[in-house]
């Protein structure tokens, strides 16, 4: 059977209906952190204590019993067991571990919010528990090495030559609840376009900046527009 190539990009979006505040909603994060304040290395320098705190709440939210995966999440999990890997590639720009949480594999480029990362010596790990300056590695054993396995602004989302090579496959190309305002992701639309000639669809609650660089964009919730457009592809392909 000849299968399409499905590449999905998801955003903050696809994790609102399981609890968990988008960047630039009212409600937002920057509404009670300003971004410089907390998403940079400038500001983790200036001041550990406030981005391990910020951080620190919401690994603590992650973990509670209230968060977890939606409609959405499950949705992309039966698209994945539909096409398999050579079909079907997940990027997602979401720390939260949603998507892993139901067992379909996906590329965290902006990091993942339940590991930390040593500056002395680079090993990554899992940490569940909160984060203090003083904090010893578990390898090295030095306090004040540790940060948050995230990407901040200024540095270099993970895994792109990865994600550009899959871009360049893609037939069809998913864009879940982003608002297209953090680059390099913002420009996925294109390079899927341009390199992979691919049909673009956008799924977010509303229209964004980028909706007018999509084929399709379909306003709606992601707990039901992603399950509905899913179904629809999977009777369509016969899968
Ligand atoms: C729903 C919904 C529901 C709600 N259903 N939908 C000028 C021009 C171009 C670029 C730059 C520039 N100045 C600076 C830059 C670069 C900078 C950048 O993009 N800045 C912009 C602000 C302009 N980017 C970087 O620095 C990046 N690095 C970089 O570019 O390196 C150079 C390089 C790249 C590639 C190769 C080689 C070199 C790094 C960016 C790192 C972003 N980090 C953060 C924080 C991560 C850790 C953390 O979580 O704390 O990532 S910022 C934050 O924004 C987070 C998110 O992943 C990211 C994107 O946000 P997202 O997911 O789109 O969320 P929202 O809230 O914005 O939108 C939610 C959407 O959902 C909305 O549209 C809603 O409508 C919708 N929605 N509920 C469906 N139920």
């Amino acid at each position: 059977m000849n299968l399409p190539k499905i590449v999905v990009l998801t955003g903050a979006g696809i994790s609102a209906e399981s609890g968990i505040k988008t960047f630039r909603d009212q409600n937002g994060l920057w509404e009670n952190h300003s971004i410089e304040e907390v998403a940079t290395y400038e500001a983790y320098i200036k001041n550990p204590e406030l981005v391990h705190q910020f951080y620190n709440a919401r690994r603590e939210q992650l973990l509670s019993d209230q968060v977890k995966p939606n409609p959405a999440h499950h949705a992309l999990k039966k698209l994945y067991d539909a096409l398999g890997d050579d079909h079907f590639f997940l990027v997602t720009q979401n720390i939260d571990d949603l998507h892993d949480r139901v067992d379909t594999p996906c590329v965290h480029m902006h990091g993942e919010l339940l590991k930390v990362r040593c500056e002395n010596c680079s090993e990554i790990y899992e940490h569940h528990a909160h984060l203090y300056v003083e904090t010893p590695c578990s390898q090295c054993a030095q306090p004040g090495q540790l940060r948050p396995h995230v990407v901040w602004f200024g540095e270099i989302p993970l895994q792109m030559d990865y994600i550009y090579d899959q871009l360049a496959t893609a037939d069809i190309f998913l864009s879940i609840g982003t608002s297209g305002l953090v680059y390099p992701a913002a420009q996925f639309v294109q390079e899927a376009k341009r390199v992979g000639g691919a049909k673009c669809i956008e799924l977010n609650r509303e229209h964004t900046p980028r909706s007018i660089d999509f084929d399709q964009s379909i306003q709606g919730l992601a707990g039901d527009t992603v399950p509905q457009w899913v179904d629809q592809f999977i009777q369509e392909q016969g899968i």
